[in-house]
């Protein structure tokens, strides 16, 4: 293209752009909220926690205004005691099938150690799987030191393909009419242990990590389900066989049939990496004008489409003024003239490499048989008037 040609077509370009950005200027940024911005309160409203032991602080998703989640606002998961550890006699013992353990280490060595961040979006795979727990999903920056050169200071023998983790936390675990008082584990083979986005994480959105969310030190494991996520770490073994721990074999087992040539399979599968999903946040008033916000995480987003009632699945606008590898997009589409009455919202998400998030009457969803997850379409109910 001559010179001159290409410049007149980058000022065409850039001035129909900036025609389409005032058009959508409300759009492009989901937030902060904008004065005189009123939220429709969903008529769909969780029902009440059956678990408030286990399951404390759930995201309000109608609460939704930044892309990190406040710590006072992060859910938090137990399912045994939520120990209180004193970080002056706590320490980290990383053994079994290595050379060299590492043994007693200090709260004060890991932070001296190199630092890395990531923010990441921590959902429970139980997320969305009852009426009462559909905040179970929070973002935030996480930091602390790579795991993988803490192992391989380790030296981890020819044997060694599992690595468990231990939190402090205990309870009573039954298997076989055999009681046993085993303390929290989740484990991961060795190649998933080494990846390099793997953290031993100290502090949660500047601040040290939350009694509630590991203090003081957890397993931060980006790109997987919230259960791999060890909180109050206090060991780490390498094995020379899988774990069948009951987090491990138990629960947080998938349990689905599965169609092969006709012939139904039923398998029965670990719940580890995230699975593609998105939902819609909130449904935002200003003056008479309507907007629909939601969220989009566990795989890279490519895409995000909403669906009105019966009508066609319309694209969303991603906002990409705060974004990470790891960390949900928030999303936003302007609604038009919304006609008084109740309608249904629903988003549907689209990963990069072509995943769809399936609906709620896929076989993939409604041939699961177990909670977790639970990443089917999310729709929510309004009443505009
Ligand atoms: N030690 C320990 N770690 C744990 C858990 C637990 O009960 N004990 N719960 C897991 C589950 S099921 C989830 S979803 C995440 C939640 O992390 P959060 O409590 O910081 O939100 O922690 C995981 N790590
Ligand atoms: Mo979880």
């Amino acid at each position: 293209m001559p010179d001159l040609q290409r410049r007149e077509f980058i000022v065409q370009g850039s001035a129909a752009l900036a025609g389409f950005a005032g058009l959508y200027a409300s759009m492009a940024h989901a937030f902060p909220t904008q004065p005189g911005e009123e939220v429709v309160a969903w008529l769909d409203q969780p029902a009440e926690n059956r678990n408030p032991v286990g399951i404390q602080t759930q995201l309000v998703w109608e609460d939704l205004d930044s892309w990190i989640t406040p710590n006072d606002k992060f859910f938090s998961i137990s399912h045994f005691n939520r120990p209180t550890i004193d970080e002056r006699t706590w320490s980290l013992d990383i053994g079994g099938r290595v050379t060299k353990p590492l043994e007693h280490l200090s709260l004060a060595y890991i932070k001296e150690q190199p630092r890395k961040e990531v923010v990441f979006t921590v959902e429970c795979s139980g997320n969305h799987g009852f009426p009462f727990f559909t905040g179970g999903i929070g973002n935030a920056r996480w930091a602390g030191t790579p795991l993988a050169p803490l192992l391989q200071r380790a030296g981890v023998l020819d044997d060694g393909v599992e690595v468990v983790f231990f939190g402090a936390d205990k309870g009573e675990v039954i298997n076989r009419d055999i009681k046993m008082q085993q303390n929290f584990a989740r484990s991961m083979s060795l190649v998933d242990a080494m990846n390099p986005d793997n953290l031993l994480c100290y502090e949660m959105n500047g601040a040290p990590l939350p009694p509630a969310n590991g203090f003081p030190l957890r397993l931060i494991a980006p790109g997987w389900y919230g259960i791999a996520n060890v909180k109050w770490l206090k060991t780490i073994e390498v094995r020379d066989s899988r774990f069948m721990n009951l987090l491990m074999a138990r629960d947080y087992v998938t349990i689905r049939e599965e169609e092969r040539n006709g012939e139904t399979v039923w398998t029965e599968t670990s719940v580890g990496r995230s699975r593609i999903k998105s939902a819609p946040a909130k449904v935002t008033r200003k003056g008479s004008d309507y907007r629909i916000i939601g969220a989009a995480w566990g795989v890279p987003i490519k895409q995000v489409d909403v669906k009105i009632d019966r009508g066609p699945w319309t694209s969303a606008i991603i906002d990409h003024s705060e974004e990470a590898d790891h960390a949900w997009k928030i999303w936003s589409l302007d609604w038009r003239d919304p006609s008084p009455g109740e309608h249904t919202v629903t988003s549907r998400a689209i990963g990069t490499k072509g995943q769809v998030q399936p609906a709620m009457n896929d076989p993939l969803i409604a041939k699961k048989h177990t909670y977790w997850e639970s990443n089917g379409q999310v729709t929510r109910r309004v009443r505009i008037v």
